[in-house]
């Protein structure tokens, strides 16, 4: 019986619904790295990747990896995106993606690939748990630090102890690596997470580059003291001194085009309304297509903070200052997808990502492209995130062919170069 596209997506609509309901919240969706709703998670995914014909397994990092074995080939494609969410999200922030190969993978039933077909659920990309994004791809593409495992989360337990008690092996990290050659590239459906797809009134876009981003963790410290006898004048208060940076924060981001900066958390010690506060840790997130814009402009930021906490007699330091930089798609599996897409659905809307995704990570090792889905509303990060089970039909549809016309190309490299 040939498989309905409708009813695939009916059902990546009702499974995104079901993997809402696991969550370490109740009334919302929060879903961590290594925590106890990503075990009912893998329970779920990894009986549906059978049903799918995949042979799936958890690696060291945490990772759901489902194969659609092939017998003659040697290299994989991987295909998917993120399982784990930020707190309060919406719910098909990367679970779309996933759950969208393994759709595609029932359309392929039947069809023999010239590669393996690895669909990953990564385990953590929204670096909420240990403050440091994309561990499950960083783990998959060799790009995983041994010294982030002694990294700690708010409950001070360490990323190591947290693998342990999950049922893994944080000795045996190494061996969740792909080597470069046994890759041919990886896919990544996602969300949009924007409006521009919808504005365009296009179900699906294709993906040319993501922005850079860096992470910064920053402590301004004052000094402490009793809120009702302390003068106001002279005093260190390193929340005021903290806000003047917010503030700078959002206003160079309005002045600069297309830049992207934001203060996502603020921790105020010793956080008690009758206490000055002596200490705040804050972080600093700054995006932009451009890498030496965006480097500036942190530059221009972090001197800012300085300046901040000197006025207000305090001290700034940066403690930790991460990046990614901007990534661009690989062209021939980019502009076979945009191919696909044309021949497929409609004119392909070429766009750029501003939201960090696995493929930052996996394009620095592996080719990578990405399908974008129209994004009614825009809004994610959110409960309010949602898709149309239209464009998902559109979706899966366009993932499917993309596959096989990546065979035949496959094939043909092969035997061109063989
Ligand atoms: O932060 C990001 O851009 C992504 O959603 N993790
Ligand atoms: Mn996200
Ligand atoms: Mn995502």
């Amino acid at each position: 019986m040939p498989v309905d596209t409708q009813r695939l997506a009916q059902q990546v609509m009702s499974r995104c619904d079901e993997l809402a309901g696991c969550s370490s919240e109740s009334g919302r969706i929060t879903r961590l790295y290594l925590s106890e709703p990503m075990h009912a998670v893998h329970t779920r995914v990894t009986e549906w990747m059978r049903l799918a014909g995949l042979s799936p397994r958890i690696d060291h990092a945490g990772n759901c990896i489902g194969r659609l074995t092939s017998p003659t080939a040697e290299k994989a494609l991987l295909i998917g995106s993120h399982l784990d969410t930020v707190p309060g999200a919406g719910r098909y922030d990367g679970v779309l993606g996933v759950l969208m190969s393994v759709a595609a993978c029932h359309l392929l039933s039947g069809t023999s690939l010239p590669f393996h077909l690895d669909v990953v659920g990564f385990s953590e990309e929204e670096g909420v748990r240990f403050k440091m994004p994309y561990l499950g791809s960083s783990a998959v593409s060799g790009a995983f630090d041994p010294t982030w495992l002694d990294r700690t989360d708010a409950n001070c337990i360490c990323m190591r102890d947290a693998i342990k008690a999950f049922g893994l092996s944080p000795d045996a990290i190494a061996d969740c690596k792909y080597a470069a050659d046994e890759v041919i590239g990886f896919v990544e459906p996602h969300l949009e997470q924007g409006p521009v797809l919808e504005r365009l009134d296009s179900p699906v876009g294709v993906v040319t580059g993501i922005a850079g981003q860096s992470r910064l963790r920053i402590v301004f410290r004052g000094e402490a003291g009793h809120a009702g006898t302390s003068p106001m004048e002279g005093r260190r208060d390193a929340l005021v001194a903290s806000a003047k940076l917010v503030r700078i924060v959002r206003d160079e981001a309005i002045r600069s085009s297309g830049l992207k900066a934001t203060v996502g958390s603020l921790q105020v010690a010793p956080g008690t309304p009758n206490v000055i506060p002596g200490c705040v840790e804050l972080t600093l997130d700054v995006r932009h297509l451009d890498d030496p814009t965006r480097e500036t402009a942190v530059e221009r930021l972090i001197a800012a903070g300085h300046r901040a906490a000197d006025a207000e007699g305090c001290r700034m330091e940066v403690l930790e200052h991460n990046v990614h930089h901007s990534i661009q798609a690989d062209d021939r599996l980019a502009s076979l997808l945009s191919e696909t897409v044309s021949e497929h659905a409609t004119e392909p809307v070429l766009m750029e990502s501003g939201a960090g995704h696995d493929a930052v990570v996996m394009g620095e090792r592996f080719p990578m492209a990405m399908l974008f889905l129209r994004h009614p509303g825009g809004v994610s990060h959110h409960p309010d995130e949602r898709v149309n089970v239209e464009d998902v039909v559109v979706g899966i549809e366009v993932l499917a062919e993309y596959l096989k016309k990546l065979s035949g190309h496959y094939q043909q490299v092969s035997l061109n170069t063989s």
